[in-house]
């Protein structure tokens, strides 16, 4: 008689959003099949003594192979980006498709696909970026591609090649109503930013540093409510994403609090570093490893969003992975003789698709700010509810894909540029101490890094179709 089980992970905790509890895990053919205080008999067995048994993690938020309207390469393709993720703990990521003003949306999804076939270490699917809403776009291509499964798409209200105006976002929403798919928010008020950009220019204020006051709170408070309003106008729930401060997120509770349908994400860079960390070495370009948008704010902010997150003010914790080199060469990185003379010229973006797990377990598991189950909520399975993809993935139920993180709640060790898979030169987080590590990631069944060391083969990531957002229920 044949075994049952392929894998049998024994002697854990397993860990979900809701609840912890000491079993065996029985996978078969990628999928959990048996959850049992004892399993016995699989064909290959993981002692998990010690360990939590996690959801796998869901980055719903990084940036691969994304073309720059000035040029720079951005560090990582789909094989480094999802490399990186693995040895993070992350089973599937969601990277965005990025429509180029003038182009067509289905072209663009054409492209980021020819880029991902055959490279991803975990599973991915793509959001969609709405740049240019014409009539064809709004009309025709954006209603096909939800109906194929691409159930989210990002709107920016800030960057001159990215923009939309209050009636094209109220259009763009209007969209999202009918075919039943969540929009992503990029929330600061563009005219601010360049508002506060000429003038801090005209000062000579022009370091790294002064990105973060251009960038101001006050930008992306308004904007936040801006977006809030025009999602009450037309009546569609919103995903507010990469909120950086206490400013915004109040905005956001005043909505919720109202009932409205508004959902939000916050990343590492807001727990872990502030605006001063831009300022380097005493103002110098150090400064522009720290430069991504919206900017870290103050401790004032880190301490309220650590109360969002616990009191369920955000539901999903993404890295934001924007990768650039700092150095690079022919003037490919952040330290380019262009952003050497302004600070608006430093690519926004921060690499973090590795660090965010363990981060966050840090300084809020170990450091008893937050449960571990709420970590497996805003990691793994609210961003599997939202983004259409749950309980497939996101949940340690029979019947889920077989994708699990082991924890090593006690380990430490020191984040380090040499230890990460980025394809980013430097990372913003060096130095850092951290309790709580990532020990083997499982991809359907299959273990695709253990203890550093990537196992999974490039290519053995798929590409995951997805539902519709649990935002629309
Ligand atoms: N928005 C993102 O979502 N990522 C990096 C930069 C930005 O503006
Ligand atoms: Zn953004
Ligand atoms: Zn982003």
């Amino acid at each position: 008689m044949s075994a049952p089980h392929d894998l049998a992970i024994r002697g854990g905790t397993i860990v979900t959003a809701s609840d912890r509890f000491r079993a065996d895990l029985g996978i078969r053919d990628g999928v959990i099949t048996d959850i049992a205080s004892r399993i016995e008999g699989a064909k290959e067995e993981i002692d998990a003594t010690g360990l939590m048994v996690l959801p796998g993690g869901i980055d719903a938020h990084v940036h691969l192979a994304q073309p720059t309207s000035d040029g720079t390469v951005m560090a990582d393709d789909f094989a480094s980006g999802t490399r990186s993720a693995a040895a993070g703990g992350n089973t599937t990521v969601l990277p965005f498709a990025m429509q180029v003003k003038g182009t067509s949306l289905r072209d663009c999804v054409t492209a980021y696909h020819a880029q991902a076939e055959g490279q991803c270490y975990t599973d991915v699917s793509f959001h969609l970026v709405i740049s240019d809403p014409t009539p064809q776009v709004l009309g025709q291509e954006l209603p096909a591609l939800v109906r194929d499964g691409y159930t989210s798409f990002k709107v920016f209200m800030t960057y001159d090649d990215l923009v939309l105006n209050d009636a094209e976002l109220l259009e763009v929403f209007e969209v999202a109503r009918r075919e039943r798919a969540l929009v992503m928010v990029h929330a600061e008020g563009h005219d601010a930013i360049k508002h506060m950009t000429r003038r801090l220019e005209e000062q000579g204020k022009t370091a790294p540093y002064y990105h973060a006051e251009a960038h101001h709170q006050i930008a992306e408070r308004e904007a936040t409510h801006r977006a809030i309003s025009h999602a009450q106008l037309t009546d569609v729930p919103v995903m507010i994403v990469h909120v950086s401060g206490r400013d915004p997120m109040e905005q956001i509770q005043w909505a919720q609090k109202r009932g409205m349908k508004v959902h939000a994400e916050t990343c590492p860079q807001y727990i872990a570093l502030t605006r001063d960390d831009l300022k380097g070495l005493n103002m110098d370009f150090e400064g522009a490893k720290y430069v991504c948008s919206p900017p870290p704010r103050d401790i004032d902010s880190q301490n309220a969003i650590w109360e969002g997150l616990r009191d369920g003010t955000f539901e999903v914790f993404s890295s934001d992975h924007c990768p650039f080199f700092f150095e690079g060469s022919d003037g490919t990185g952040k330290d380019n003789p262009r952003a050497r003379t302004s600070f608006k010229w430093v690519p926004n973006g921060i690499p973090g698709v590795e660090t965010r797990l363990p981060i966050l377990f840090s300084e809020g598991v170990s450091k008893g700010r937050i449960t571990l189950e709420r970590f497996a909520a805003l990691t793994s399975t609210n961003p599997a509810k939202l983004y259409g993809l749950y309980p497939q993935k996101g949940a340690l139920v029979i019947g889920a894909d077989a994708d699990i993180t082991l924890w090593d709640p006690a380990r430490e060790e020191v984040i380090t540029q040499e230890r990460l898979h980025h394809g980013s030169d430097y990372t913003p987080y060096e130095g850092m101490q951290i309790k709580g590590w990532p020990v083997r990631t499982i991809l359907r069944g299959q273990t695709i890094v253990l203890d550093g060391v990537v196992l999974g083969a490039k290519g053995f990531g798929a590409y995951q179709t997805r539902g519709t957002s649990g935002a629309m229920a």
